[in-house]
């Protein structure tokens, strides 16, 4: 007997490779125009397919499961973060959720790495001059940013990116500081000569860089509020390649407007796809630097975010606990 196939609906394009594997082991419904699907069109694919797999496009609410049809069990999320779908709602409702963990982890980093540098030493703004032919020729003052080494990074949530990020930070010379809902290993502390900061304040107080790593959830929504922020340095640099929830980031375009902080590279929005105008308008001038949420984006890195979307549903279609399985306990 020939067992039916589950009805997997993909809700953006994904990499062909992808896309030729999931036709090939499922009744893959493909997503042919890539555009971000409406509330009521992922409802209803909701109402028909066995397992649900997103991005970060789409929000997954209670009540989207709610409207869930019975047959719906897997949500197979093409994304590290899921902060886009309501977990326990999920659960609540028999719906197991995984996420692709790991294999952006390296991509993600060096993108942090890369935006500090940019805003450090002023890479788009000197870009800029070259590209509209306006470079007057060199001179002693002109174009000068900031020397990385030496200089302290902060980083909040030193989970996976976080780690990464600091061994890339350790061999340009800045020295490594965290913040962490709970203490790493003492000997991944000691590898990265890393110093723990149990207060975040204190440690914001003290930075030269600071970059956001951690996963948003309900506690770390705006980690970085107003209050917060005003406890940066004049010349400090915010980094944030997590999510833009992270950061009040009306609070963080006053400062930068004011010149109360030295510079932002940020890869991540409060409310992508949309950006605080007034952002723009730094970025414009230089000392900000925006990118459009592409700290994964490789090729090599979304293959494998394919694969371990495939690999999850696999593993969970026979039977089995799919090894990326995400409970609200883990978030
Ligand atoms: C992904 C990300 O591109 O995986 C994540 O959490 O932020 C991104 O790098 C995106 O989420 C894909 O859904």
């Amino acid at each position: 007997m020939v067992s039916k196939k589950p009805l997997v609906f993909v809700t953006r394009r994904l990499p062909d490779v992808i896309e030729t594997r999931m036709r090939e082991l499922f009744d893959t419904r493909l997503s042919a125009s890539d555009t971000p699907l409406t509330s009521s069109e992922l409802g209803a694919a909701m109402k028909q397919a066995d397992v649900l797999v997103p991005t970060v496009t789409d929000r997954i609410d209670a009540a989207l499961l709610a409207s869930a049809g019975e047959q719906m069990r897997l949500i197979a999320n093409f994304g590290n973060g899921v902060d886009n779908i309501d977990v326990a709602a999920a659960l609540r409702r028999g719906i197991t959720v995984t996420n692709t963990p790991g294999v952006l982890t390296e991509d993600t980093a060096d993108m942090t790495m890369a935006l500090i540098l940019v805003v450090a030493r002023r890479l788009v703004e000197g870009a800029k001059v070259m590209i509209e032919g306006d470079w007057p020729g060199w001179s002693p003052t002109w174009m000068l940013g900031h020397r990385i080494t030496g200089k302290r990074l902060g980083i909040i949530g030193m989970g996976r990116i976080g780690q990464a990020l600091a061994q890339r930070a350790k061999a340009f010379g800045l020295s490594i500081h965290y913040h962490n809902r709970r203490r790493v290993a003492a000997a991944v502390e000691a590898e990265l000569e890393a110093t723990y900061w149990e207060s975040l304040d204190q440690m914001l107080a003290r930075m030269d860089i600071v970059s956001v790593n951690c996963p948003h959830t309900p506690a770390t929504y705006h980690l970085l509020s107003a209050r917060r922020l005003k406890h940066l340095r004049p010349q400090a640099i915010v980094v944030n390649t997590a999510r833009g929830e992270i950061i009040d980031e009306n609070a963080l375009t006053r400062m930068l407007e004011a010149g109360d902080i030295g510079g932002a590279g940020l890869d991540v929005f409060e409310h992508e796809p949309a950006v605080q105008p007034k952002l723009l308008k730094l970025a414009r001038r230089g000392r900000v630097t925006l990118l459009p949420h592409m700290g994964s984006a490789t090729n090599e890195g979304r293959i494998e975010m394919g694969e371990k979307v495939i690999i999850n549903i696999r593993t969970f279609m026979d039977g089995h606990r799919p090894p990326n399985r995400i409970l609200p306990s883990m978030l």
